[in-house]
């Protein structure tokens, strides 16, 4: 995409304007993972007031025989209770990527139809095995991943684009199907996907709607409990839930769906899902500037949903501390010549190019005058706009090459958003774990996130995982967010990470309620969200 000209050439007299992308590298992040153990720890031992549920039973070779025969294909179990040998090939499904959750799963399944998926939860039901449903194990929450011998049922041969309406815009695919080959096939027809996240290439649709996955375009696509009609899904006793609507308006009865949306996995497996695509936007803009503070940050925003309306589609914030973080993994140049202490990716997708890079640059210009900006570029073509995004989605990835990050993503009201990084920061100052030094565990504390949604991601980077910086960070920061009525997962769920901090963001009235949900959807085990 060719933009007509610089701003900084369209309009005299801009303060500090450098619209030309000055140090866009376009080469690929070098990422180093030199740091990170090639097993983690055992959760159970990391974690041992964790406890087996001892009314599950043992797995046995007899009940590993009988999914054998059941799904037919060698390559569709995985298991490691006649075959040692095979603990090597489980690693990957009882770990998270984070390193740091590890179950002791010896058994892998990996049906290639619901029919199958029926089969195997209804004899795990009967024969109390417990089951831990696994998509693209791109969680950060650890709920895709057994704590102790968990059955992990894998969606990854479930990964069928089954129909598409070319009018409608309606996609349905199986849980497995990957989220960017959905996209990929959804761009050749004009079409988008309504969700996109840094892991678009290993994770799976199944796991985006179990988690209700946010991503990076919830502020103009709205959140998968819209765009998701309808889904199929199996539940512990084997049932089969047909409710793959493609209608986009359906009032007959309760919206059953919306329950396994962000259910995550607690009351059924998802096996198919049809989704409302919307059209592509031919024209893409992105924008990335520095501003001085974060009540700058917040004028920039209100500016930009006035200013750039329809057609914003992103407005991501990230804090000088994670693209200093960036920059020392990728080694890439940074966007802007100086340093500020916040950044703004601003993206717009539209109908029209030159309709829509004239109004970004104007945009700019005006909260450049305003002085709400302090300097900003403009991509000048795909190239850029990918180098530009690579500031914003590189965060997790350069975080995680240098050791583990105590990850918490969080709804805060905006005006207090920062607030929680620095108070935050400060605690852990002041107790003595940061610095620079290895002495220090913790290395940085940092803030980005979907600004547009009020969704911050706060990482604290260490060194190691160190029960102390464990207790100084919880539950401060469950009770810093509970006051504020803010959310403790604003986007990745519970997992094991949240379970036991759900009380912080839901009323024991509403807890209690869920826990009637599940005791009537899956009575005979009750894991993971509540017991
Ligand atoms: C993102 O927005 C993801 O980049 C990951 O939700 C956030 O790593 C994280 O904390
Ligand atoms: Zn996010």
């Amino acid at each position: 995409m060719t933009k007509k000209g610089s701003a900084a050439n369209s309009r005299a007299g801009v303060p500090r304007a450098s619209f030309t992308p000055r140090y866009l590298s376009t080469s690929r992040s070098t990422l180093l993972s030199h740091s990170q153990p090639r097993y983690a720890e055992f959760t159970t031992d990391k974690y041992p007031e964790l406890k087996r549920d001892t009314h599950f039973a043992q797995l046995t070779l007899d009940h590993v025989n009988h999914f054998k025969k059941l799904l037919g294909t060698p390559s569709a179990v995985i298991e490691s209770v006649s075959n040692d040998a095979a603990t090597d090939d489980l690693e990957p499904f009882n770990a998270d990527w984070m390193h740091k959750y590890r179950g002791h799963g010896k058994l892998v399944l990996k049906p290639s139809t619901t029919e199958e998926v029926s089969q195997i939860l209804k004899y795990c039901n009967d024969n109390m095995l417990a089951v831990v449903p696994q998509g693209g194990n791109t969680g950060l929450v650890g709920g895709s991943v057994p704590v102790f011998d968990e059955i992990v049922l894998s969606t990854s041969r479930m990964n069928k684009i089954l129909e598409f309406d070319e009018v409608s815009g309606v996609l349905v695919v199986e849980a497995g199907c990957i989220l960017e080959v959905a996209d990929q096939f959804l761009a050749e027809k004009g079409y988008i996907f309504p969700l996109d996240l840094g892991a678009k290439g290993s994770c799976q649709i199944g796991g985006n709607v179990s988690t209700n996955a946010g991503g990076l375009r919830l502020l103009r696509y709205g959140s998968l409990h819209g765009s998701v009609l309808g889904i199929e899904a199996v539940l512990a006793d084997g049932t089969v839930v047909d409710d793959l609507s493609k209608l986009r308006k359906n009032n007959t009865g309760y919206d059953m769906k919306q329950l396994f949306i962000g259910g995550e996995g607690t009351i059924g497996v998802i096996t198919k899902v049809s989704v409302q695509c919307p059209q592509r936007s031919q024209a893409k803009n992105v924008a990335f500037f520095g501003l001085e503070s974060f009540d700058k940050v917040q004028q920039a925003f209100r500016q930009a949903k006035i200013q750039l309306s329809e057609i914003l589609s992103a407005f991501e914030l990230m804090d000088e501390h994670s693209q200093r973080i960036v920059q020392e993994v990728t080694k890439n140049n940074r966007p802007l010549e100086n340093e500020y202490p916040f950044y703004c990716l601003v993206e717009t997708s539209g109908s029209n190019a030159d309709h829509d890079s004239e109004k970004l640059q104007s945009f700019l210009e005006d909260v450049m005058e305003k002085e709400i900006v302090a300097d900003g570029v403009l991509a000048q073509d795909e190239t850029q706009i990918k180098t530009l995004w690579g500031w914003r989605e590189g965060i997790t990835e350069s975080l995680g090459t240098l050791g583990p990050v105590y990850k918490y993503d969080v709804s805060i009201p905006l005006k207090e958003l920062y607030q929680m990084v620095e108070d935050t920061r400060a605690r852990v100052d002041a107790a003595g774990l940061l610095g620079d030094t290895d002495e220090h565990p913790v290395r940085d504390v940092v803030g980005y996130g979907h600004m547009g949604d009020s969704n911050l991601h706060l990482n604290v980077s260490t060194r190691r995982y160190d029960e102390r910086v464990e207790k100084i960070l919880e539950p401060f920061v469950y009770e810093w967010i509970s006051k504020r009525q803010g959310s403790i997962s604003a986007e990745h769920g519970l997992g094991l990470a949240k379970k036991n901090y759900i009380g912080y963001s839901r009323s024991e009235n509403m807890i209690g309620l869920m826990k009637q949900i599940k005791k009537l959807y899956d009575p005979v085990s009750n894991r993971h969200l509540v017991d």
